[in-house]
């Protein structure tokens, strides 16, 4: 098999498939910028894409790797989780080296974001491809005249056999906002970290690797800029509140996001800022 990019038609979307040589492939829709596929060496899928997403381009696609920005979930005015993951996004670049392959699409302000966000931004997601890792950095730039503030997340759906069975290290002590229990600050006394419940936490300053074990399949995760780290899984009945979800979804699917969610990102003209998640197979 040779290294490849290569345009193809994703349920009726626009999109770029990534392969090595070795094997691995990804998905990445112009829609959104959103990688909806990674599949490791051996074959096996490592991201979570719900069976009922829409690829309407009416509805953000509920899987894989949506992007937040310029707010994270619903912390502050803006539509939910921002609106880049409802854009088009274009290609602004592609490299294929040995057993490595790579490729940015780029959006920017129009009219129509301007309206919601009233600032003049240029951003870019950037996938590299290299056998057992995925490594997906976002980045922005402002090129208005004013500064401004956001949020953002790489929402990550990682694929898993059973939730119950996962556990997830890392988050050891870490301090935590609970979304699902009213939003309390709480602390991490787990050395491991099992999903038994809707889970729906933003950990502060966790800025070290994360590993996720699930059967004989792990995970490694690490963040580089994004400071926070979140882990949200809907269970049963959250789940079935969302008409996009499998009504048993949430039992194949644990989000691990990397995220700039705590303290907002303040941007000043002519600035930049970026973020990168990596996702090593091990
Ligand atoms: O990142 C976790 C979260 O903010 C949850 O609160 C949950 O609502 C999730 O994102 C999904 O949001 P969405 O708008 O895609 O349904």
């Amino acid at each position: 098999m040779q290294s490849a990019i290569k345009e193809i038609d994703f349920h009726g979307l626009e999109a770029l498939r990534l392969q090595t040589a070795a094997g691995a492939s990804a998905v990445i829709t112009l829609y959104g910028a959103q990688v909806l596929s990674w599949i490791t060496p051996g074959g096996r899928e490592r991201l979570f894409l719900s069976e009922r997403a829409h690829y309407d381009m009416q509805h953000a696609i509920r899987g894989g790797i949506p992007i937040s920005f310029p707010q994270f979930s619903g912390l502050g005015d803006l539509p939910k989780h921002g609106f880049v993951r409802q854009q088009m996004w274009s290609v602004s670049d592609r490299q294929q080296k040995d057993g490595y392959v790579m490729v940015s699409l780029a959006c920017r302000d129009s009219e129509a974001t301007r309206r919601i966000w009233p600032h003049a931004f240029s951003a870019e997601l950037s996938v590299a491809l290299d056998n057992e890792r995925l490594d997906v950095e976002f980045a922005v730039e402002n090129i208005g005249t004013a500064t401004f503030g956001f949020t953002a997340a790489l929402h990550t759906y990682l694929q898993v056999n059973e939730v119950e069975s996962i556990s997830l290290e890392g988050l050891y002590g870490l301090q935590y906002r609970d979304a699902a229990d009213g939003d309390k600050i709480k602390k991490d006394t787990g050395p491991t970290l099992e999903v038994e419940r809707e889970i729906d936490r933003v950990y502060h300053d966790a800025v070290g690797p994360l590993l996720l074990r699930d059967g004989n399949a792990h995970l490694g995760l690490n963040n580089a800029g994004f400071p926070d780290v979140v882990v949200w899984n809907p269970w049963e009945e959250k789940c079935a509140q969302l008409t996009d979800m499998p009504k048993l979804g949430f039992r194949h699917m644990l989000c691990i996001e990397a995220a700039a969610a705590r303290k907002r990102v303040e941007l000043p003209p002519g600035e930049s800022w970026w973020g990168r998640q990596t996702l090593v197979a091990i």
